[in-house]
């Protein structure tokens, strides 16, 4: 909400080895409500502005808005990072005008309710038809394979069952020949199994974050930036 201390804190990420910066003006959290797109755009463009003129860094952002989606790209966004994977109307379209990357994201359900009953007769195969469905859409829409990564969105409409059983079985999205992102930092998972509270996660969310890579993710969603490089490089 902090411009001045969003670009502070996207410095620090790439000084410890981020190589995108995603920037939203919605919370996606469980229990979060929409923010309508200039809401949006009241936050997130001039960070975006500051950050372009400091760094050549991709920007991603976190978006499903249309509006936002062209606004961004024009302010000098590189990515957009969309948790409904491009289901709102026009969102399509704008991503594909825009000639960003996009990562497809799977979410059961709506931040506000999402968490409140999730349900799924199989999980992985339910989440990678629902991917593979998606990037079937972008191929229809014009937007270019090599543009494009997915991910299973752990935590959203998922279990802590749910989540496990999408993280063993990564390599089955991998089929989709398709980059694989995923966000499981300082999560309710890595919580729930170290007992810890957000702020206290670290160590829980590289763990996380290395079982990823080697079940075969490709970029990896992180806030402590420099623990998880390290990881990885090891
Ligand atoms: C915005 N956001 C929060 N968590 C996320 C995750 O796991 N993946 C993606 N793509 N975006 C996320």
């Amino acid at each position: 909400l902090e411009p001045q201390a969003a670009l502070e804190q996207a410095l620090r990420m790439i000084a410890e080895g981020a190589a995108l910066i995603d920037i939203g003006g919605e919370s996606t959290r469980p229990g979060a409500q929409p923010a309508a797109a200039a809401e949006q755009l009241r936050r997130i463009l001039p960070v975006i502005e500051r950050l372009r003129a400091r760094s050549e860094v991709v920007i991603s952002v976190d978006t499903s808005e249309p509006q936002v989606i062209r606004a961004a790209r024009a302010a000098g966004a590189g990515m957009i990072n969309d948790v409904r994977a491009l289901r709102a109307r026009g969102a399509l379209e704008a991503a594909a005008a825009s000639g960003c990357a996009v990562c497809l994201m799977h979410m059961q359900g709506d931040p506000g309710t999402m968490q409140d009953a999730p349900h799924y007769t199989e999980v992985v195969s339910e989440v990678r038809e629902f991917l593979r469905e998606r990037l079937a859409a972008c191929a229809r829409a014009g937007i270019d394979a090599g543009r494009l990564a997915i991910d299973p969105g752990f935590g959203f409409g998922k279990t802590l069952e749910h989540n496990l059983s999408l993280l063993r079985r990564l390599r089955e999205f991998a089929t989709l020949g398709t980059p694989l992102m995923v966000g499981l930092s300082r999560k309710s998972m890595a919580g729930t199994l170290t007992q810890r509270p957000p702020g206290e996660r670290t160590g829980g969310s590289v763990a996380l974050a290395l079982i990823a890579v080697l079940n075969g993710a490709r970029i990896i969603r992180a806030h402590d930036v420099a623990p998880t490089v390290d990881a990885l490089r090891v």
